[in-house]
């Protein structure tokens, strides 16, 4: 079994950040962040975010739940206490969101062999559907290590299942929403990659190759292992990138308010004009970050400490 990274902030009483991460990402978040135990409060939407009415209506006064956004959470590759933490803030989800978005790389690896899934995932897969079932929708997106995701998460599991990046309305705001690889024009090399891993010949064959096989050989060209080793740190011209980005997408869109993004690793909440924001959930490998979208106000960062 791998150790989890002492270098990292996930541990108990470690700083919330990477300070590599820190040290080298200049568009980080001045923003707060909260850290949250099982049984806190859920987090209410902000005051005057709903009209309160003199009747006294329980659904006019009760201000809705906000939505939750989680990203790179690698199970797979994370250590199990990653995981059974992971599984205990998704009790807490249910419980604290009207809506859950797993933006990207939930899984290390994925892939549907028709009638086969990667079985390490039950406990997971088994809480997302209880979730569903609860009345609290998730969507999750295909990130660049489970973009293979198909039928058995959307009918099986219940979870609306993405591969593209999607524009919707979350907590009532105009959100873009994508995991972050493939971006813009740059990478020419990975996007080439890209185009082949996600053809449908490609899936077609990978599909005849024995499952154990076809996860030996995810393992091998995954890469996550090594940011837990703390030999690979997020890359900071990825979080660059990105947070440019988002910025451009909302500076050329005045309708959009917030650009949600995960890939980077690096938790950031940037308001780039007057009430528009940046938002990346960071992740669940070093961080065990996620952003919560209310109403009104700025999106704000959490640890999840539980
Ligand atoms: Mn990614």
């Amino acid at each position: 079994m791998l150790a989890e990274s002492d270098a990292g902030g996930a541990g108990k009483g470690g700083t919330w950040l990477h300070p590599a991460v820190a040290a080298a990402t200049p568009v980080q978040a001045a923003a707060t962040i909260r850290r949250i135990r099982p049984g806190d409060r859920p987090p209410a939407a902000r005051k005057g975010a709903v009209p309160r009415s003199r009747l006294g209506l329980a659904s006019a006064v009760m201000p809705s739940k906000p939505v939750f956004l989680v990203s790179d959470v690698h199970l797979g590759a994370v250590p199990p206490e990653t995981e059974a933490a992971f599984r205990r803030w998704l009790l807490y989800v249910k419980e604290s969101a009207s809506r859950l978005v797993v933006n990207g790389d939930l899984f290390d690896f994925w892939f549907e062999y028709g009638s086969v899934i990667p079985g390490e995932h039950v406990r997971v897969l088994a809480l997302l559907a209880e979730l569903v079932e609860a009345g609290v929708p998730v969507l999750v997106m295909g990130g660049n290590h489970d973009w293979w995701g198909g039928d058995f998460l959307r009918k099986r599991i219940g979870v609306e299942f993405r591969q593209d990046p999607v524009r919707l309305r979350l907590a009532g705001r105009s959100v873009l929403l994508a995991h972050g690889d493939g971006l813009g024009t740059g990478d020419l090399g990975y996007r080439a990659l890209r185009l082949v891993l996600r053809g449908r010949a490609t899936r077609r064959l990978f599909r005849w190759v024995h499952p154990d096989v076809g996860a030996w050989v995810a393992r091998i060209v995954s890469g996550t292992r090594d940011h837990l080793d703390g030999e690979v740190k997020p890359s900071p011209e990825r979080g660059e990138f990105l947070a440019r980005w988002a910025a451009s997408r909302l500076a050329e869109d005045p309708g959009l308010e917030i650009v949600a993004l995960g890939h980077s690793h690096a938790p950031v909440v940037e308001e780039t004009a007057p009430g528009r924001y940046y938002v990346n959930s960071g992740d669940w490998v070093v961080h065990r970050s996620y952003a919560v979208i209310s109403e009104s106000g700025a999106p704000d960062l959490r640890e999840w400490r539980g």
